[in-house]
């Protein structure tokens, strides 16, 4: 059985457990690279044969995808929703989404620094001179938890053009792209704080160590994403556990940005280097890309994006088969970057009637809420199961969700088909 790591207990006993295993085969101090092929061995993947710089050989994911968890597009892997019925509030690594510019970068944290620099620091370092930390360093500062979502910007993409006719472009998810786990890590504020973060600061940049990214056959560098000071000082943790595990590869091994409630590309993964500005900053992710654009917003498009949407979602295969006559406990998940969510309703005929879902455990601002439906279909035939929740803004999911050309914020009520027979 699963070990329970809602309950804090429990998960500070695996998490020891783990982490004294890795002391003991001496990767506490060698955390990574070469070292990681053990810590990983569950995974199945033999990373103790592949060198500890470079890129993941043989694809642009590391991590097994076996077809039963994950529909890949391209160099992203999306969760099925049916891999996540039996699971608790933490996704299980095995089967998070991933969510790849270019490929999985392979990084040895025994020489990984992180680096910090720019006009918004006591002595406005120069990129050649920046404050460092180590990795150990990282690990001897306090360290905090928190359960948080990372979803995907343009999870639910797919549903503009499949329910609302609409041509976007992006990769289209259906809604697999977001998971939720159990984070371990300093908190920025801590970083900075120590780095001599100065009251002139006003924008980070954090930036990742894996490929430049091309986008049409335009090098626009490495994937980076402004990140306004408030919010890095309110709830950014930069971690270097999931789930009570050294962070994987795919996830950002050693460290990565963890940005609660925001756009998931907020939540810089493999970081290298924090820019700390005395000025607003500016970089593909913020002007180009994470903005809504079309006929509704300006040319330059909306503001930067930063909080998800609400959502809701079935465990069930798309498209699902059941059997009649009987009853079927349908479950789901609700979730939103505004906080917790207040009700579920699911619509069994279409969205003609709905009834309160029955939510377990208690609702989180962070994390998902679980739900369950007992349904007894009657007739064979087509159906559509409609799921929609409501958060604690009071900001609910609407019938169609507003166009924009790069699909963004799906937040509308998903039609989930499934036959009966
Ligand atoms: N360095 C770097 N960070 C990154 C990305 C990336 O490609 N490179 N992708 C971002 C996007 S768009 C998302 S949705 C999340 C996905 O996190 P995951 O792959 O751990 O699920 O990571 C973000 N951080
Ligand atoms: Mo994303």
């Amino acid at each position: 059985m699963e070990p329970d790591l809602t309950d804090e207990a429990t998960y500070e006993r695996v998490r020891g457990e783990q982490w004294s295993r890795l002391s003991r085969r001496g990767m506490l101090r060698a955390t990574a690279g070469v070292g990681l092929g053990a810590a990983f061995a569950g995974t199945g993947s033999a990373r103790a044969a592949v060198p500890v710089r470079g890129l993941a050989p043989g694809g642009p994911i590391v991590k097994p995808l076996p077809p039963e968890l994950f529909i890949t597009h391209g160099t992203n892997a999306e969760t099925r929703w049916e891999a996540l019925k039996g699971t608790g509030q933490h996704t299980p690594v095995d089967r998070f989404f991933v969510r790849n510019h270019t490929a999985t970068p392979l990084i040895d944290a025994r020489t990984w620094r992180l680096k910090l620099w720019g006009g918004g620091l006591r002595g406005a370092p120069d990129p050649d001179h920046p404050i460092e930390f180590s990795y150990e360093d990282l690990l001897g500062l306090r360290a905090e938890t928190v359960t948080a979502s990372i979803e995907c910007t343009g999870n639910g993409r797919s549903f503009y053009t499949s329910q609302q006719g609409q041509q976007v472009s992006g990769t289209p998810w259906k809604l697999g792209a977001v998971g939720v786990a159990r984070w371990r890590g300093v908190p920025l504020s801590t970083v900075l704080a120590r780095a001599g973060l100065t009251r002139r600061a006003v924008d980070l940049l954090p930036r990742g160590l894996d490929p430049e990214y091309v986008d049409k056959g335009e090098n626009l560098g490495r994937v980076r994403r402004p990140l306004p000071v408030a919010k890095a000082l309110k709830d950014v943790l930069l971690a270097y556990e999931m789930n009570g595990e050294p962070l994987a590869p795919d996830h950002g091994h050693p460290v990565r940005l963890v940005v609660p409630s925001w756009v998931g590309i907020a939540s810089i993964k493999w970081l290298g280097d924090i820019e700390v500005a005395d000025r607003p900053l500016f970089s593909p992710w913020n002007t180009r890309f994470y903005r809504l654009f079309g006929p509704d917003h300006p040319a330059e498009g909306s503001s930067p994006l930063t909080r998800m949407n609400v959502k809701s979602a079935f465990e069930l295969p798309w498209d699902a088969q059941l059997t009649g006559g009987r009853t079927h406990v349908l479950t789901g998940r609700s979730w939103s970057g505004n906080g917790r969510i207040r009700r579920v309703e699911v619509s069994v005929d279409g969205g003609a009637t709905w009834r309160h879902a029955r939510t377990i455990g208690p609702p989180r601002s962070r994390g998902w809420v679980r739900w369950e439906f007992p349904w007894r279909p009657k007739t064979p035939g087509s159906y559509e199961l409609l799921a929609r929740a409501v958060d604690e803004t009071g900001a609910g999911q609407p019938a169609t969700a507003p166009y924009n050309t790069l699909g963004y914020l799906f937040g509308a009520v998903v039609r989930h088909p499934v036959r009966i027979s």
